[in-house]
């Protein structure tokens, strides 16, 4: 496809080049597939699977296939033991968990380098385990101790990063996005094939920020993929109350983007079209959407009894549990028997222990550190005050 397109025609120069890519003029092919894709329907993958489940399977290593698994039950059980330890009463705050959300989780962090950055919203832990960080920090921040990721003052929602490239973890929904989109404009400027990956909840979809950030990405090419994690419920209400377009892989057209759909509890289906779209990403600039659809197994948050949820609902969450599934998928081709699952769930039980024990040993931070991460460099005048200190100082 060469015909130029109206955002050609009406793309302005006044950004200074990227480094990254060849000036437009140079780079016909890349400009020629860009446009291509760009123009080539977006897809619901859910709807049109490119090849059977099991030819798929079929075509990875058995280890791959095993360690899927592992990572899978690692973030499942690592969720509930979170679960168990805020119950106990170790972990404060607010808590929202990735449970019924694995195979979305896992595949992801497959598709992505390490080198990549990822921004997130609230439920995070999962992401921060894909992204490479040790689970004892993981679960050291959830426990409020100055071992966890962000020296125990983020707690649940503000896991950070920087040697793994997760750069948060954010409570207000949608915030999380345009910050994304600038470290994707960072990466341009400075050259580099880094992508940025911004998960969101299908929530976000209708958040001002939301179409402010893909119309950027979209109109200066930046280097990023947005993943909305469609597991159909904004704290207790669905998707079609509060999405007038609820198929919301569509909302990438508004902005020229490549939109998909995938099924989001088909970890080799996440895994290869967030590959697909975070490579395009990198090579041509070409921003995307990406609607993983899953089912929240529990409330929004560990506190919530989820009573606004039909037993219909309940029982289609249960049924699309991808653990299970995959588990399932695996034990029918003989890639997994009982006893390496059991050896499997040993390994699991054993890191999510040590983590915790991890956790439970470290010292809380010093109170007097309290200011010392709020902003990277120090700001004149900025108010110190604790909790119990008066508010005029002689
Ligand atoms: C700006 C803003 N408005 C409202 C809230 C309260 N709130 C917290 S989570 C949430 C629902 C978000 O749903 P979704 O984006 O689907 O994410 P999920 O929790 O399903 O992962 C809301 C409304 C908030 N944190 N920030
Ligand atoms: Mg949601």
């Amino acid at each position: 496809m060469t015909t130029t397109t109206p955002q050609q025609a009406t793309r302005t120069s006044t950004r200074r080049a990227p480094k990254r890519r060849p000036p437009a003029a140079e780079s016909t092919a890349s400009e020629q597939a860009r446009t291509a894709a760009t123009d080539s329907a977006p897809a619901d993958r859910t709807a049109t699977p490119t090849a059977s489940f099991e030819s798929r399977v079929a075509a990875e290593h058995p280890d791959t296939l095993r360690k899927l698994y592992r990572d899978m039950l690692f973030v499942r059980r690592f969720e509930e033991r979170t679960a168990q330890s805020y119950q106990q009463a170790k972990i404060g705050g607010y808590c929202h968990l990735n449970l019924g959300e694995e195979a979305t989780v896992v595949g992801l962090g497959a598709a992505m380098r390490p080198t990549d950055y990822l921004f997130t919203n609230y439920r995070e832990h999962g992401y921060a385990l894909a992204k490479g960080i040790e689970p004892g920090r993981v679960m050291a921040e959830l426990y409020g101790r100055s071992t966890g990721t962000s020296k125990g003052w983020g707690g649940s929602m503000h896991m950070y990063d920087t040697e793994t490239r997760l750069l948060g973890g954010y409570a207000i929904v949608g915030g999380q996005v345009p910050l994304a989109v600038g470290a994707a404009l960072a990466i341009d400027y400075r050259g580099g094939d880094d992508v940025v990956v911004c998960q969101m909840g299908e929530g976000t979809t209708n958040i001002g920020a939301f179409h402010e950030s893909l119309n950027l990405a979209a109109l200066w090419k930046l280097p990023i993929v947005f993943l909305v994690v469609n597991n159909q419920t904004g704290m207790g209400t669905t998707v079609e109350k509060s999405s007038a377009e609820p198929d919301l892989w569509k909302r990438a057209a508004a902005y020229r983007m490549r939109g998909e759909r995938v099924d989001g509890t088909d970890v080799l289906a996440v895994r290869d079209i967030a590959g697909e779209l975070i490579e395009a990403a990198r090579r041509d600039g070409q921003p995307a959407l990406l609607e993983a659809v899953s089912h929240r197994l529990k409330g929004h948050s560990v506190v919530d009894p989820a009573k606004y949820r039909s037993e219909q609902a309940v029982s289609a969450a249960r049924s699309h549990d991808p653990v299970e599934r995959w588990k399932a998928a695996l034990l029918s081709i003989g890639v997994l028997d009982d006893d390496s699952a059991g050896a499997i769930a040993s390994s699991v039980d054993a890191g999510v222990a040590a983590a915790v024990e991890f956790a439970d040993a470290s010292p809380h931070p010093e109170p007097s550190s309290l200011f010392d991460y709020t902003y990277a460099t120090p700001v004149p005048g900025d108010s110190r005050r604790l909790p119990a200190d008066p508010l005029f100082t002689a």
